[in-house]
């Protein structure tokens, strides 16, 4: 019996909602706590409603070494205080595990460092393919005020997610909107995880 191994499934635009998956995760503003960097306008929106800020659809397989788990990550438009609204990001709990992100639609940036202090922000365009290496912790920010920046991303079976490191420290890199368009700008709350 193979009637249940997902060979294959349709990812089509305009909506790019995936014909099959077995998980929808809805993250609401209230899991990003402490990341944005304007506190008062986090907290004063939360008040007024814990609005849903991303979306992600996933593909369940077993979670080893010799499969890949994939998906795609509807990540809605907004703003908290000047920072576009953005993934929580995580390293990998195994965190010699690479990941690549295909961007389906919209426009926004992918936020990336590692422990050694290096770090890169990379524009997010249909079509463009993004290399997340292993090591390196990544989320993703909509710098669209009006779109859905949606991406298709495959990553090893047995990654696994630590949330907590960037919970803790946050990203060096913040991405702000301003009337020039977005700011790659430093974090001024960065604070490195003493080991
Ligand atoms: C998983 C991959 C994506 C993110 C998703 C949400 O390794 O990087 O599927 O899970 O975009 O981001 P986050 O940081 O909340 O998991
Ligand atoms: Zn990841």
């Amino acid at each position: 019996m193979t009637m249940d191994i997902p060979f294959i499934f349709e990812l089509r635009p305009p909506d790019f909602i995936p014909s099959r998956f077995d998980n929808h995760i809805i993250r609401t503003l209230g899991s990003m706590e402490g990341q944005y960097l304007d506190q008062q306008a986090f907290a004063s929106l939360l008040v007024e409603d814990d609005r849903v800020l991303y979306e992600v659809y996933e593909t369940q397989r077993p979670h080893n070494s010799g499969e890949l788990l994939n998906g795609v990550t509807f990540l809605h438009p907004g703003l908290v205080g000047d920072e576009y609204n953005m993934t929580k990001g995580h390293f990998h709990q195994v965190a010699n595990t690479a990941e690549v992100y295909l961007c389906l639609k919209g426009q926004g940036y992918m936020v990336m460092e590692n422990l050694q202090g290096e770090w890169a922000v990379e524009a997010l365009l249909p079509g463009r393919v993004l290399y997340v290496p292993p090591f390196w912790a990544h989320r993703s920010v909509n710098s669209s005020l009006e779109e859905d920046l949606v991406f298709f991303f495959v990553y090893p079976g047995h990654a696994g997610h630590d949330y907590g490191t960037i919970e803790r420290q946050g990203f060096r890199k913040l991405v702000l909107h301003s009337k020039a368009g977005p700011q790659i700008v430093d974090n001024p709350r960065w604070q490195p995880v003493k080991v």
